[in-house]
């Protein structure tokens, strides 16, 4: 992913028009539009295809499956035009491999999850994050995703990647983080959702974060 406005947009509205509308208008912002189950459930994974034409997109279905699922998805996924996929690092290194090897036959990205943004992403999380992003280097994957809500992890998780591997970073406004914290903490891009495409304007919203990040 080209790395020019630090942004990306969690595109989580559910129907087809507002989600075109809302790429649209923040394009000039964003360097990548993040598509998940509620969009893909919304409308299928051919909304990927129309998106693609926009921005690269990256398809956040955190797949946390056996090897031969993991692999089936992936393929899916990068057949429908996705420039990279979100998978959950507890199902084990097999199960990473397997996702890794397809991204590769495609050209694509991995970003593995470490530590979740939310408050319950302590729970179960904390304790594994550094072995998962560890693990997330030794596989070959092209980042991870790590907490804009607890900008002190991105620097603990950063300092297990080194400069190689991509940190993007949820968290930012909707759930309490800064923009500019946690690219200062270590992060290359921040993942934005709620405070963008809740707004009455997507576009200055977005700008907002970008003028926040030029820090
Ligand atoms: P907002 O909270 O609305 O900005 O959206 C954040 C986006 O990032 C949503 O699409 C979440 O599913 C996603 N996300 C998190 O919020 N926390 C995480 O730990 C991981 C993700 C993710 O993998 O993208």
């Amino acid at each position: 992913m080209e790395k020019k406005n630090r942004l990306i947009l969690a595109l989580d509205v559910t129907d087809r028009e507002n989600a075109l509308r809302i790429a649209n208008e923040v394009s000039d912002y964003v360097d990548s539009i993040k598509v998940g189950y509620p969009l893909v459930l919304g409308e299928g994974l051919g909304i990927v295809k129309e998106l693609v034409e926009i921005a690269p997109v990256i398809a956040d279905f955190k797949v946390a499956d056996i090897p031969n699922t993991d692999r089936l998805i992936c393929e899916h996924v990068f057949n429908a035009g996705a420039a990279g996929i979100i998978t959950h690092g507890f199902t084990g290194r097999d199960s990473l491999d397997s996702c890794v090897k397809v991204a590769n036959d495609f050209g694509t990205d991995v970003y593995v999850v470490t530590e979740m943004s939310h408050p319950g992403g302590v729970e179960f999380f904390r304790p594994v994050a550094e072995d998962i992003a560890k693990m997330a280097v030794e596989a070959g994957a092209s980042g991870v995703v790590a907490p804009a809500t607890r900008p002190e992890r991105v620097k603990d998780i950063r300092k297990i990647i080194g400069e190689e591997l991509s940190i993007i970073s949820p968290g930012v406004g909707a759930q309490g983080g800064s923009a500019a914290d946690v690219i200062r903490a270590g992060a290359d891009w921040v993942i934005v959702g709620r405070s963008i495409y809740n707004s009455d304007s997507p576009a200055e919203a977005a700008k907002k974060i970008c003028d926040e990040m030029n820090c």
